[in-house]
């Protein structure tokens, strides 16, 4: 198992997706650090290729890569430095997603966000440098996901394949890692990781310094690297190649958990989550329900189905297996539309309201109670097993995390209305999903724990939320 690097007692990434520096920034201190949150992942901050199509910016070009260098719509390297140490002072981490299997496709503007210029058809990328040698060889496009050379050495999407296996591509990614360990991340998310090889990355991997004590890490502490690898069943690359050196996003969480949450698998069978369900050892899985590619193209929950969505991540959350992330959006209803921006195609800050959401065209699932507060609950659990699982053989679930969490389920048609036993010590727990506790009142509803741990829940159908979720550090004076 690899280590976050998160404080203590915090467990979960944002992914604050084409958010600017100094937003992010503004988050960290204003809600991230008081809300419990462990870390932010952000958008590539390498400069990208200025693309315009159908009169905007695509939120894509930001995978296609000009430079190593730490100009994008999200900010410059002053606002990166910025950012990550105003994070790391109120023990917020910072994860990179770091885009190094390629560069760009070919297009007719060849601008990058910081003034860099290429040649797509000679493979000339002046602003690192890289030429034609540092990509493989011949030229070629992946199409048959089956054959383990064309994934790796052939383009993903038409994107220049470059060659890790070369010692200069390798030393031109690991002054990159550098660059941002110096600047203060504590990790990074490899975009397209089963698209190179695993030898190529452990080698990478390697020679990466430790992270920077002067943003408050202990010394030699390793950056966390967790690896976008898909897995789709029948297919040679296993994520199982690259666990020994980091961890992997863990794809089949997202797709069982909205079958299951969408009605469509019994919840009862979430008693054997996990491992049991074909999937990584929980000890390498990152996990989230959604992520920037999937909440536009697979068929899994997103914001868009909000009551199913915030029961599944609170089943994630809830639930011992795996290391979670959730998504932060903007609304979008074009898959390709990029973030809120104005005339000058700048990125939009979001803009908070009275009631803590955002506005400005920002959706901040993170903001929504139901979501954050599930966060302190994994916090409050922490490393306790599940037990005193209850079930009515259908979808109306609930189970407990040692004495020190509860949460319940109701994804049934019919109401539920159960005297359960919650294992939380006795006393009156305030509904962390309906409400908080606000100066020692509940502001939604209040379960009555009593004297031998049994408490009664009602969860009608018609309910905003299907679900309640009781932790210790929540209970009601009154
Ligand atoms: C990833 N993970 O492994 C990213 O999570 C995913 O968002 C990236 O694709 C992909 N790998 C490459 O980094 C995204 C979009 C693509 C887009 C690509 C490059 O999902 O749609 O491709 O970024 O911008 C676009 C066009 C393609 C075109 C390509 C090259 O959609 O039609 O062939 O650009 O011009
Ligand atoms: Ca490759």
């Amino acid at each position: 198992s690899y280590e976050t690097n998160m404080l203590p007692n915090r467990t979960t990434i944002v992914h604050l997706f084409e958010w600017k520096w100094r937003d992010v920034a503004d988050e960290c201190e204003r809600f991230l650090a008081p809300k419990g949150f462990g870390g932010v992942q952000i958008s590539p901050p390498s400069e990208n290729l200025v693309i315009h199509k159908d009169g905007q910016r695509p939120w894509y070009e930001r995978y296609q890569v000009m430079s190593y260098k730490l100009i994008t719509r999200s900010g410059d390297q002053n606002d990166f430095l910025d950012m990550t140490r105003r994070c790391n002072n109120v023990g917020v981490r910072i994860y990179a997603d770091v885009v190094v299997n390629h560069m760009t496709g070919a297009y007719k503007d060849n601008k990058g966000t910081g003034g860099s210029t290429a040649d797509f058809n000679t493979y000339n990328y002046t602003g690192v440098p890289y030429i034609e040698k540092d990509f493989h060889n011949p030229h070629c496009k992946i199409s048959n996901y089956y054959d383990v050379n064309e994934v790796r050495n052939c383009e993903l999407l038409g994107l220049k394949d470059l060659n890790q296996t070369e010692e200069y591509v390798r030393k031109k990614i690991v002054r990159y890692f550098n660059k941002l360990i110096k600047l203060g991340v504590a990790g990074f998310r490899i975009d397209a990781a089963k698209h190179m090889w695993p030898s190529d990355l452990k080698e990478i991997y390697k020679q990466l310094n430790n992270l920077n004590p002067e943003h408050g890490f202990v010394p030699r502490t390793k950056p966390y690297i967790y690896q976008e690898v898909i897995y789709n069943n029948g297919e040679p690359i296993h994520p199982e190649e690259y666990t020994p050196f980091g961890d992997v996003t863990e794809f089949r969480v997202g797709s069982e958990l909205t079958n299951v949450f969408r009605g469509k698998n019994a919840m009862k069978w979430l008693i054997s989550w996990g491992e049991h369900w074909k999937i990584l050892p929980r000890e390498s899985a990152l996990t989230f329900i959604d992520n920037h590619d999937t909440q536009r193209s697979n068929d899994v929950l997103t914001y868009k189905e909000s009551k199913a969505y915030k029961a599944a991540i609170a089943f994630l959350l809830a639930h011992p297996y795996g290391k979670p992330r959730v998504m932060s959006s903007y609304f979008f209803d074009n898959s390709e539309q990029g973030p809120p921006s104005d005339g000058n195609e700048n990125i939009i800050t979001p803009c908070i309201n009275e009631d803590d959401m955002c506005g400005n065209g920002w959706v901040c699932e993170h903001r929504w109670r139901q979501i954050y507060n599930m966060i302190s609950f994994r916090n409050a659990v922490s490393d306790a097993n599940i037990e005193r699982w209850w079930d009515n053989g259908n979808k109306q679930i609930a189970f407990a995390r040692g004495r020190f969490g509860f949460i319940v389920f109701n994804g049934d048609n019919v109401e539920l209305n159960q005297n359960l036993q919650t294992g939380l010590p006795q006393g009156r727990y305030c509904d962390v999903i309906s409400g908080k506790n606000i100066g020692g009142k509940c502001s939604g509803t209040t379960v009555r724990v009593d004297m031998n741990g049994r408490a009664h829940f009602y969860i009608s159908q018609y309910a905003e939320d299907m679900h309640i979720a009781l932790h210790v550090g929540t209970e009601s004076k009154l």
